[in-house]
């Protein structure tokens, strides 16, 4: 496969910055927000839970900004009731959340630890009770620290494993669930996890970041194979991809595209969907591993049918072959990290984006995400897309206003996400299937190597006494789902 995800242009009319106004969206659009385990939870020693790879992590000096880990977080674990309520309050038609592996297998194998799964299960309950769609994710990042002992996701002994957590899960809650996601975004996993070492477990180690790559996708294959055979009601089965969209720069820019498309995108959607590899990625990477961790049989049980691709987007990258002359430009949006996220395309350049940013640096470029939706339709027209995240951290201030109440008022937030929205609403105008929209983040939490330093939540949290705030951004989207429209600026 060598057409990339680029190369589908914007097409259609409108406010040429994407504030387009009273944008419908049809009945059956689910609109959600979205959470993470490790990042709101806390309770990392409650009812049996083990250690995870991002405990180690964040307790390890230097790993993470100011020390920040997740023990307290958001506290969620022991407010479960009210943020359920809080949800409620919003509107929300669907809840993305991720299950913690280690609360429910405390080393990643063996048998269920009931604490756990009655954790989760008081969580789909409760979401059911309010008429709000359970989306689970089985894997956000927390892998049992005992499976990284045993190397991780560079051994195949983790995907089998995945397997059968998977069907732990399912017999639980396999009557309840809307959706199955099985990994976020393991483009992050492998190339931040076992390549920069910017996530955990924190290796600087190319070959096994390519290692990683196949056990995840082997992982998501056998736990959808698990999953179909225990499930009793009749959910959607997904995996979440946080795909990039590479914008190419001058003569170089071409190639420069196809070795990234590859390394970031291609990895995952061709084994995923079609069962293959894609063989120039292959080619680029032969002098780091020979891929022979890939057994007979592996691409047919990575590519499973799916009901939806859960697609993540932020922004967009530029990039260009590196002349080798001066300073190499490394703007790819994530943290500068001892290792390199992109093995065996260290000669591939990432330029600064024009602005404007998010408080994470990265460029707000809503085109990005319309591209990516129309490319990803063109090419598997028969799988439907689900936005799975989509948001943006700024730098929050509460106020109280004159009627003593306590105000954020995230002018950028909104913007950024009426923005977003009104890509999205194009993109369907254009024929691409998309069921739904899981803003990211339902309220601030640890993110990950910035610890508690960027805030994305359309709730504020207060991480002295945990409570909780809406801000402007979450009137304005609980006003979105109550009238299916994208409201105006007020
Ligand atoms: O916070 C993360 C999330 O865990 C995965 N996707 C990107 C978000 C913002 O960085």
């Amino acid at each position: 496969m060598t057409q990339h995800l680029e190369e589908a242009g914007a097409q259609t009319a409108g406010d040429p910055d994407y504030r387009d106004e009273g944008l419908e969206f049809p009945p059956g659009f689910v609109f959600g927000s979205a959470t993470a385990s490790y990042q709101i939870e806390g309770a990392v020693e409650a009812d049996g839970r083990g250690p995870s790879i991002w405990d180690t992590f964040s307790h390890t000096a230097g790993k993470v900004w100011n020390g920040d880990t997740g023990d307290i977080a958001c506290d969620h674990y022991h407010r479960v009731e009210s943020d359920l309520d809080l949800m409620k309050q919003l509107g929300l038609e669907s809840y993305r959340f991720s299950i913690a592996w280690p609360r429910i297998q405390p080393t990643g194998r063996g048998p269920a630890n009931e604490a756990g799964l009655a954790f989760y299960e008081r969580l789909v309950d409760g979401l059911l009770a309010r008429n709000i769609k359970p989306i689970v994710t089985l894997y956000h990042w927390d892998l049992p620290q005992a499976l990284e002992d045993g190397g991780g996701w560079t051994n195949r002994e983790t995907a089998l494993a995945f397997g059968d957590y998977a069907r732990i899960v399912g017999e639980r809650l396999g009557d309840r669930v809307a959706v199955w996601t099985t990994l976020n975004e393991p483009w992050c996993s492998a190339y931040l996890g076992y390549g920069s070492g910017a996530h955990a477990p924190g290796r600087t180690e190319p070959a096994a970041a390519l290692a990683a790559v196949h056990h995840l996708n082997l992982a998501h294959g056998l736990a959808v194979s698990a999953l179909r055979e225990v499930v009793t009601n009749d959910p959607d089965f997904a995996i979440t991809l946080n795909l990039h969209v590479f914008r190419p720069d001058g003569d170089t820019g071409a190639e420069a595209v196809r070795r990234v498309d590859g390394l970031a995108n291609r990895l995952f959607l061709d084994p995923l969907l079609n069962g293959t590899y894609p063989e120039d990625v292959l080619a680029d990477t032969a002098g780091i591993t020979d891929w022979s961790f890939i057994q007979q049989g592996d691409l047919g049980i990575i590519r499973q049918p799916l009901d939806l691709l859960g697609v993540n987007y932020y922004s967009t990258t530029r990039v260009r072959m590196w002349d080798g002359n001066g300073e190499k430009q490394n703007a790819d949006g994530h943290k500068p990290s001892a290792g390199t996220a992109w093995p065996g395309a260290d000669d591939v350049e990432f330029l600064p984006q024009p602005g404007p940013y998010t408080e994470m640096g990265w460029n707000i470029d809503p085109s990005g995400l319309e591209d990516l939706l129309v490319s990803l339709h063109e090419r598997w027209p028969s799988v439907p897309l689900m936005i799975t995240e989509n948001g943006a951290a700024f730098s929050d201030v509460v106020e109280t206003d004159a009627d003593g109440q306590r105000r954020v008022h995230d002018f950028d937030r909104i913007d950024y996400l009426r923005r977003h929205f009104t890509a999205a609403h194009r993109a369907m105008s254009r024929g691409v299937d998309l069921r739904g929209y899981q803003v990211w983040s339902l309220m601030d939490n640890f993110e990950w190597g910035y610890g508690y330093s960027k805030r994305f939540g359309i709730v504020h949290v207060d991480y002295e006494t945990l409570e909780r705030t809406l801000k402007d951004s979450a009137r304005w989207y609980a006003r979105l789902i109550r009238e299916r429209r994208i409201p105006g600026l007020e």
